[in-house]
């Protein structure tokens, strides 16, 4: 990248971050000066735009007429030279190749802004980041008639670090509709995701209309109700006869993509084979080995649903339903699913054993890799990339399959030359608890993924030798929404983690540093706040590691072990404590945790826990009184060995941040 090329613009020396805040861009640009200087937004500010940019110069029009109220008409760049001063001027450049599709390079001086890119995919990232060069209230929704308009004299020059950018949303656990979607979409492509993986089908819903088998959305989108334990008021997706589900039209699935596609956000669809498939079963039970109906009524973890890999019908079946999602979705990609296959019912179908024997499979993990490998010559045959999650691995990878890695395997197959996006559970399951204190948070499905830990992952796994990392296509947040039944509640579960996600695919690795990203979080908070999009406010982890255990110090019997607390941790209020293990082979059961001053018991939880590579409960809630000089505090739980003592952990002290349920 030539970017010392454009020194030019730069006669004075640039201005350092301590003389003049840096401007609050995420993801952070690959490379960015900025001046003392600003362009300042007026009601006579003109817009150009050549050919090929006059879309994207229309979009950036859009954006700003809404808070600002200025006409912002657009004109055709020829036009620019007569001009006198303030104008933006969105240029495609054949010339600017070497920025790529996605990148762009932005300019603001105090009479222009300019925006050049070789497409328009890179015209429009530029667009999202002079929009966050302003003030966050350009993402409002009214007119704020006033508010200066003012743009700080900047040279960025951008590109992305990875192709792939994602989002995952489950529209079958929980529904939400066309505009729902569409209103994430356009929040995410402001963070420059460009990849909307959209999950239509599970065993708790059909999503997506389709023409040749319209029982799949006639009975395989409804269930009784809300089901997973949901309050029948979290959410309004019930039909007219009051079941709760529902569906995308192909005209809506039209709309939506079309949409995505104006945002230079590609949907990948996702049609999951050979498990996860009671909704389609429940409309076409025939299709299953016993050829028994199934029910949508499931609730989480429940992994009923899988075809008969045996039947020809099963195929016929899925390749109809493909054909019209071809049809449907412009996207290279096509997700297969292909996650936890429950293999029982193929090991006692007769349909199923005739198969392996005809075929020579030794076993059910082969007539899984049979059922891909079949799906992915019919979907290559179309002209189409086959994507599926980490089992599609099992018993042997079809060709030229991309393997979406969240359960391992990404290494593998990028070692073998096939590409591979990353999602692991460990930091990409946005569906994971954002703060420790279960109870300051809406329900989850478990886990705990704090934005630390978003911004911590590298989507490149250690060990992938160098000539192949290309095949790490980058990374993607998923959504699965068994306790999600809302948009404001995906919301808080997307933002600021997306965001996060956003810049580790997009920004240079060496660039990732995690104070700097939270301090232009604040900005991107109020531009949210605006725009009227729910997200959690980033609190920091907040725990103090005040002990750890190791073999020596557990007994087989229950013991009390004593911690010496230092003063500056105890303060009044609640706190917990969490006995966390990290090693062993054994675990340690805790009858109780007390707080000690000058030896005497001032608080304490007596409930049964166990620590291991297991938990159940390890965390303890201590009401702390203000504390008093002098006195002494100790800690003392009551532990004792599960199984012997061969164990290690640390214990942390909490403070709980304040609730932000949604
Ligand atoms: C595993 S990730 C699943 C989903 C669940 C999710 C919950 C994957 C391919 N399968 O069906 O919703 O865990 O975290």
């Amino acid at each position: 990248m030539k970017f010392w090329m454009f020194l030019p613009w730069l006669l004075t020396a640039p201005v350092v971050a301590a003389d003049l805040a840096a401007p609050a861009i995420i993801p952070l640009p690959q490379k960015m000066e900025w001046q003392a200087g600003e362009f300042r937004l007026r009601s006579d500010t003109k817009i150009f735009a050549n050919g090929g940019g006059r879309p994207t110069a229309g979009q950036l029009a859009e954006y700003l007429r809404g808070p600002t109220k200025y006409p912002l008409p657009v004109f055709s760049e020829r036009m620019a030279g007569k001009a006198p001063g303030n104008y933006i001027i969105l240029t495609l450049k054949k010339g600017a190749r070497e920025l790529g599709r996605e990148g762009y390079e932005l300019t603001v001086t105090t009479n222009v802004v300019s925006i050049q890119a070789a497409a328009p995919a890179g015209l429009f990232y530029g667009v999202q980041t002079l929009r966050q060069l302003l003030p966050p209230e350009i993402y409002a929704t009214t007119a704020l008639p006033n508010q200066a308009w003012i743009v700080p004299t900047v040279h960025i020059i951008d590109w992305p670090r990875f192709p792939w950018r994602g989002m995952m949303l489950d529209v079958s656990r929980h529904f939400f509709t066309k505009t729902e979607v569409e209103q994430l979409i356009e929040v995410a492509a402001a963070d420059k995701i460009n990849v909307f993986h959209w999950h239509l089908v599970d065993d708790n819903g059909w999503r997506v209309e389709i023409n040749k088998y319209p029982k799949l959305t006639q009975i395989g989108a409804w269930r009784h109700g809300v089901e997973f334990g949901l309050a029948t008021h979290s959410t309004t997706a019930y039909g007219p006869d009051g079941r709760y589900g529902g569906f995308y039209t192909q005209a809506d699935i039209r709309e939506v993509v079309a949409y995505a596609q104006a945002r230079h956000v590609t949907i990948v669809p996702e049609i999951e084979m050979p498990g996860h498939s009671a909704a389609a079963l429940a409309a076409y039970p025939e299709l299953s080995c016993t050829g028994q109906p199934q029910s949508t009524d499931l609730g989480a973890g429940v992994h009923a649903g899988v075809y008969c890999a045996g039947k020809e019908e099963t195929f016929e079946f899925l390749q109809n339903v493909l054909t019209e999602i071809f049809a449907l979705f412009p996207s290279p990609y096509i997700h297969i699913g292909g996650d936890e296959v429950p293999k029982g019912n193929w090991q006692h179908c007769e349909h199923c054993q005739a198969r392996m024997l005809a075929e020579g499979l030794k076993n059910e993990e082969e007539l899984q890799s049979y059922f891909i490998k079949r799906m992915e010559t019919f979907v290559n045959a179309h002209h189409k990339q086959l994507i599926g999650w980490s089992e599609i691995l099992q018993g042997g990878l079809a060709k030229n399959a991309t393997v979406m890695d969240w359960i391992g395997g990404g290494r593998e197959a990028a070692s073998q030359g096939h590409d591979v996006v990353m999602t692991p559970t460990s930091n990409c399951y946005f569906d994971y608890y954002q703060g420790r204190d279960h109870t300051a948070e809406p329900r989850a499905i478990g886990g705990y993924l704090p934005l630390e830990k978003v911004y911590a992952f590298e989507p490149i796994p250690a060990g992938l030798a160098p000539a192949m990392t290309a095949h790490i296509l980058g990374a993607q947040g998923n959504v699965w929404t068994e306790y999600i039944p809302n948009l404001k509640q995906v919301e808080y579960m997307l933002f600021p983690r997306l965001t996060a996600l956003a810049e580790i695919t997009w920004s240079a690795k060496s660039s990732h540093n995690f104070s700097d990203f939270t301090r232009r979080l604040e900005v991107d908070n109020q531009r949210l706040d605006a725009g009227g999009v729910n997200f959690r406010r980033y609190v920091p982890d907040g725990r103090i590691p005040i002990g750890a255990w190791e073999p020596a110090v557990i007994k087989d019997k229950p013991s009390p072990w004593d911690i010496d607390l230092p003063t500056a941790v105890v303060k009044a209020g609640r706190a917990r404590v969490n006995l966390e293990y990290t090693d062993g082979a054994c675990g340690i059961d805790i009858t109780g945790v007390a707080l000690l001053a000058d030896g005497q018991v001032i608080s304490q939880d007596t409930h049964a826990g166990f620590t291991g590579a297991n938990p159940r409960d390890p965390v303890y809630t201590l009401e702390v009184p203000a504390p008093k000089p002098g006195v002494h505090y100790t800690l003392r739980a009551q532990v004792a060995g599960s199984g012997g003592t061969d164990s290690a952990g640390t214990v942390y002290w909490e403070e709980s941040p304040a609730s932000q349920k949604p």
